[in-house]
């Protein structure tokens, strides 16, 4: 009996135990639904976006009503689980900004009756607005050589953009990027020709985080005003010079800026020089011709070439057509003159040589038949004092 009781006590305690454990875990199972918000939508997110809510219990719509949201409109809930419990619903963002949807505790029971806690807080940044670049420079306006500009992208990116701006009148070289981010960056501008430089970003060459491609940029401009001197001419007067005799150098030197200048041009046979003239003042856009004399004396016989160098200016860039070589010049023994190819001498005075000074006996300059080379000293004028000085010299031969 005592044996039988005993067991019978423990099977109570057993029944009581197993009765206290199944009312926790009915307490346990006695917890609402919580229900999960999820959405796909990148973030930021530049337009409407789905939302997709797992209440984890069945609802009807009537429980959208009361979700809470800011900074949003929801429609188009849509059930897309059998048993009603996973829905999707359509957000549509009102302004820029933080967008949130959240379903709050206590609006819907699950089938035991128990209340549902509130959800998580689904966010999401609404960005519409592409990114707007700005272009600037520290550089004076007219400018008068190459330049930097700064170009605020407003987003990061990448070089690739580079090839893709608007620009006139110039070229681009080295961006830097000046931003932690990559998205400040600075471009040199080498402008073309006088006038106006523009420089643009186009709208649609890059996205933001949001994937809103970018608007265009302001217009940029300056007026590119050079400093630019250019030696447009270098002619010398006559081919064939006596050794010791005189002969002009004639150049002509242009403005081709937009301010008067100031410069020095020095003229040289080969690589020695004949002469500098400083300070020569052109006005923009003028021409002058400058007559430099160039005395053979202590120069070696032989062929000369001719070449006129304008200093660069401060500032000037196109300095290629600062410098003018043309025309050459032959150091001659006096009296050689010419020879069986006409103008050209051969190291003989003979009778070719007197031959082509008395041809043109009398003639002065600017008579179209006057022929420098024959007016052995210079003076403009074919007459006895050449016949004389190459008669002088008649039978010498070049040692
Ligand atoms: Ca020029
Ligand atoms: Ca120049
Ligand atoms: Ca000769
Ligand atoms: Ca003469």
């Amino acid at each position: 009996m005592t044996s039988r009781r005993s067991s019978g006590t423990m099977l109570l305690v057993f029944l009581l135990s197993t009765m206290t454990l199944a009312s926790s875990i009915q307490k346990v199972q006695g917890q609402g639904p919580v229900p999960v918000i999820s959405s796909l939508a990148p973030d930021p997110v530049n337009s409407d976006f789905e939302v997709i809510i797992d209440f984890d219990a069945t609802v009807d719509a009537s429980v959208f009503p009361l979700l809470n949201y800011s900074n949003c409109d929801w429609n188009n809930p849509q059930s897309v689980s059998g048993d009603d419990s996973i829905w999707t619903l359509q957000i549509t963002p009102t302004t820029d900004g933080e967008v949130t949807v959240q379903a709050p505790a206590g609006i819907y029971q699950d089938s035991a009756l128990n209340w549902n806690s509130e959800s998580n807080l689904l966010r999401r940044t609404y960005d519409s607005q592409g990114p707007v670049p700005v272009i600037s420079s520290l550089a004076p306006d007219p400018v008068n050589s190459g330049f930097e500009i700064t170009i605020d992208f407003d987003k990061t990116v990448s070089p690739f953009v580079f090839p893709l701006l608007n620009y006139s009148n110039c070229d681009w070289s080295n961006p830097q990027s000046v931003s932690g981010d990559d998205s400040v960056w600075t471009l040199q501008i080498s402008p073309v020709v006088d006038g106006e430089v523009m420089v643009q970003v186009p709208a649609g060459i890059y996205q933001d985080d949001a994937l809103n491609w970018n608007l265009e940029s302001n217009l940029f401009s300056r007026t590119y005003a050079p400093h630019d001197i250019a030696i447009t001419n270098v002619i010398p007067s006559k081919t064939v010079v006596g050794q010791g005799f005189s002969l002009n150098v004639n150049v002509t030197a242009a403005n081709q800026g937009d301010y008067t200048e100031s410069f020095n041009v020095t003229v040289y046979a080969n690589t020695t020089i004949i002469e500098t003239k400083t300070n020569i003042t052109l006005t923009s856009g003028n021409t002058t011709n400058i007559t430099f004399i160039w005395n053979t004396t202590g120069f070696a016989k032989g062929n000369y070439t001719i070449k006129a160098v304008a200093n660069p200016l401060l500032g000037e860039t196109d300095t290629d057509d600062n410098t003018r070589t043309d025309g050459w010049v032959i150091v001659a023994m006096v009296g050689d003159i010419s020879s069986d190819i006409p103008g050209v001498p051969d190291g003989k005075v003979d009778m070719v040589d007197m031959y082509e000074v008395a041809k043109r006996f009398g003639l002065n300059y600017p008579d179209p038949r006057f022929v420098a080379n024959f007016d052995v000293d210079g003076d403009n004028k074919i007459d006895m004092v050449d016949m004389w000085i190459v008669s002088k010299e008649f039978g010498k031969i070049d040692p």
